[in-house]
């Protein structure tokens, strides 16, 4: 059959060549929907995608789910049927099942999952709780999936499971669950013989009351990727750490982020991760503020970047480096506020060395250049104060520095760092963004005036 298989590109090439408004044009609308299609092939796209599904509490799963008005019952059943370039929408309700991906998307080409209103909830799924943290209500198993808009509840272990490239989940709820509120699935560490997942971003979630089993049951946000980021996420009421970057993380953000009444445990936590910035957070209420540990010797802790955080009525720490191990290398703490916390830095353990640049601390107690013992530290343009003078309102949480701040123009020049990528760490912007060179004289703290 020689003549056919030539045949089908010529014909491929035929259609293609021709503009699209001119074969609209030359068919007028009275035309059969068959002979429509046939003309509409060639545009390519349209051939490609498939088209949407749909997901809704009065759907059925015999229904097709292809238009809105035959929504499919379950995620499940939406999940077997998708592909890359699918959006999945979920009407309102609650959906009491356990959501698993079947396939991915491709590059350019996502498969996501869109919820408006839509609830999925843990409650009902078998199995014990709080034995396998690699159990999810959600796991995303397959690269180039965007999950976006969900409540995830009632997790018996852990709310989203991450276990694959290229993974969205934003403007999600994530909330009581018994272990992690996310997390990678620990298949994926270095160390334990598993590759790495790559490019993950966790955006505008807002997660609570995580780890309900208590302490030595996860953490809130447990991630470990290779380029990340964690970005305007809002954690509360969590019952252990609330963002945890480690075991071998590398190359990403924890920017903008509120980490608030986590009474328990520390807001950010870097151990045994290298290349993180942490920037932009405000943090407040919690046990301690910012960590940086290296408690498994396999994996490196360097090279954090730590700058332009409000850290204020934290019990313990503002910030911290504690190592017992092999130490932390170049941990940058730079125009960071910090007020009213227990002790705004200590260190402790051996072989650390840190830089603490331009921060602005207000609480009582021994300055930061005697933080602690064990850490090769350098300080140049910090502001220590007595009381937190000089503020907006510091009760109401506005650090913005008055006219009378004794923080202006007091901070130090700070040597961008770069990653090993060659990727350069821009500080010339503050907490809030405005430029910090702008009079050529930085002031301390994470505000410019
Ligand atoms: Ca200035």
């Amino acid at each position: 059959m020689p003549a056919m298989v030539g045949l089908a590109p010529l014909v491929r090439i035929s259609w293609a060549i021709v503009p699209l408004a001119t074969i609209a044009q030359g068919f007028p609308a009275c035309h059969a929907a068959g002979e429509r299609q046939v003309v509409q092939l060639p545009a390519g796209a349209a051939l490609l995608a498939p088209p949407d599904l749909y997901v809704a509490a009065d759907g059925s799963d015999t229904h097709s789910g292809r238009v809105p008005e035959r929504p499919l019952r379950t995620l499940g059943a939406a999940a077997a049927r998708a592909g890359a370039g699918t959006t999945v929408h979920v009407g309102p309700g609650t959906y009491h099942e356990k959501l698993v991906t079947r396939s991915g998307g491709s590059p350019g080409r996502p498969l996501e999952f869109v919820g408006q209103g839509a609830v999925v909830d843990g409650s009902r799924l078998p199995g014990p709780p709080e034995r396998d943290q690699n159990v999810g209500v959600v796991e995303l198993r397959h690269p180039h999936v965007r999950f976006a808009g969900f409540t995830v509840r009632n997790a018996g272990n852990t709310g989203i499971v991450l276990g694959a490239d290229h993974l969205t989940v934003e403007d999600c709820e994530v909330a009581y669950t018994r272990r992690h509120a996310i997390s990678t699935d620990t298949g994926h560490q270095v160390a334990a013989g598993g590759r790495i997942i790559r490019h993950v971003a966790l955006r505008a979630n807002r997660i609570h009351d995580a780890v309900l089993a208590g302490n030595g049951y996860g953490q809130a946000i447990s991630l470990i990727a290779d380029e990340f980021e964690i970005a305007g996420n809002e954690l509360y009421a969590n019952r252990d750490i609330a963002i945890d970057v480690w075991l071998g993380a590398r190359h990403g953000a924890v920017r903008d982020n509120h980490i608030h009444d986590n009474a328990g445990q520390t807001a950010i936590y870097v151990d045994g991760a290298e290349f993180v910035r942490i920037h932009g957070n405000r943090i407040h209420h919690n046990k301690h503020g910012i960590g940086v540990s290296s408690e498994d010797g396999r994996y490196a802790t360097r090279h954090v970047w730590i700058h332009d955080n409000l850290v204020y009525d934290n019990a313990g720490h503002a910030c911290f480096i504690w190592d017992r191990d092999v130490g932390a290398q170049d941990v940058l703490f730079a125009h960071n506020t910090l007020v009213r916390n227990g002790l705004a830095f200590r260190f402790a353990g051996r072989d650390n060395t840190a830089r603490v640049i331009s921060n602005l601390a207000a609480a009582s107690g021994a300055p930061p250049e005697s933080a602690g013992s064990g850490t090769a530290a350098t300080f140049a343009g910090n502001v220590w104060l007595a009381a937190p003078v000089g503020f907006e309102d510091a009760e109401r949480g506005d650090f913005r520095l008055t006219a009378s701040s004794p923080a202006i123009d007091r901070g130090a020049p700070v040597t961008h760092p770069a990653d090993d990528l060659g990727r350069r760490i821009d500080l010339s912007r503050d907490h809030a963004g405005r430029d910090r060179t702008a009079d050529g004289r930085p002031d301390a703290g994470a505000l410019e005036r």
